[in-house]
Order: C-alpha cells, then sequence, then structure tokens
C-alpha cells in the first residue's frame, strides 16, 4: 500500500510558533514518527509540505496514479478551498483529514470544512496522534 501525506500552507511553522496551539512537534518529527509507522506496516509513504493552493491541486492529481490513500491537513484550505475539494472529488483516491486542533472548539469560522464531504473521514483535535490515527485509519482502508 502506498500513502501520501500532504501538509498544507504554514504547517511549516509547527514547533516554531504558536506551541500552546498546534503543539510542539516540528513537521520533521511528525514526517519521521509516520515514516516509522509506514515502515513498521510495510507501507510505503510519501510526505509533501506546500503553502501553495495549486502545488496542493496538481500534488493530489499526480498521486492519483500511484497513491492508495491520502492523508491531508489542508489547513487554513479546509475552509476556503474549493479547489483542493474538486481535486479530491475528481481523482477518487480515498482522502483522509487531519487537523491538530478541534476546528470546532475553536472560531466560527474554522467550523465548515470544504473537504471533509469528500473525505473518507476526519479526524480532529487528538493533536500529532491524530496522524498515527489516520494512518492507521488509512491501512483499514485496505480490507474494505
Ligand atoms: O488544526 C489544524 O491542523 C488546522 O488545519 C491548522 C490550520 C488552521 O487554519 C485550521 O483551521 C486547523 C493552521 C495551520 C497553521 O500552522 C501553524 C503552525 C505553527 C504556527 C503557526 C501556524
Amino acid at each position: 500500500m502506498k500513502i501520501f501525506v500532504l501538509h498544507g500552507p504554514n504547517l511549516n511553522l509547527l514547533g516554531t510558533r504558536e506551541p500552546e496551539v498546534y503543539g510542539a512537534a516540528t513537521l520533521e518529527s511528525i514526517n519521521a514518527m509516520l515514516e516509522e509507522e509506514a515502515k513498521a506496516r510495510g507501507v510505503e509513504l510519501k510526505t509533501l509540505q506546500s503553502n501553495s493552493e495549486g502545488e496542493l491541486v496538481s500534488a493530489i492529481q499526480e498521486a492519483a496514479s500511484w497513491a492508495d490513500a491520502v492523508i491531508i491537513n489542508p489547513a487554513a484550505y479546509t475552509h476556503t478551498s474549493i479547489a483542493l475539494r474538486d481535486a479530491i472529488s475528481a481523482v477518487g483516491t480515498p482522502t483522509i483529514e487531519v487537523h491538530l486542533s478541534n476546528i470546532y472548539a475553536r472560531e466560527e469560522f474554522r467550523h465548515h470544512s470544504l473537504i471533509s464531504p469528500v473525505a473518507v473521514g476526519q479526524v480532529t483535535g487528538f493533536g500529532v496522534e491524530g496522524y498515527r490515527l489516520a494512518l492507521l485509519a488509512a491501512l483499514s482502508l485496505d480490507d474494505k
């Protein structure tokens, strides 16, 4: 099984700013944890972070030719990007949405996700652990 992990805008800042909201882990450490989990389970994993909506759309399109599942934290694009939603919907690769924080316990504008209607499911509010849960959820798709 091959899994693509996509991190959206500003997530490259993890561990350097706002640790009270997003925790102390860096993006590098999250990716390393995921690589380790994937290796232990015999799964291939590729990760990408981009601040650019277009780059994320292109990455989703390109991954359709090789990825069995996508794990995405679309960050602020969760709440704004019809382009990302359309890409996920168009390619049909099973996609799991992840958020470090509980978006429903935060500002009103974060309560609505344009991505969740086209995702298999959403993990929100469990910090870094949410990525591990998403990986397990992606693996479980193989049994479906
Ligand atoms: O909780 C999440 O994972 C979010 O996707 C994070 C986004 C936010 O816009 C979503 O509503 C919820 C923001 C990512 C910004 O990441 C930063 C990391 C460190 C310092 C500042 C921003």
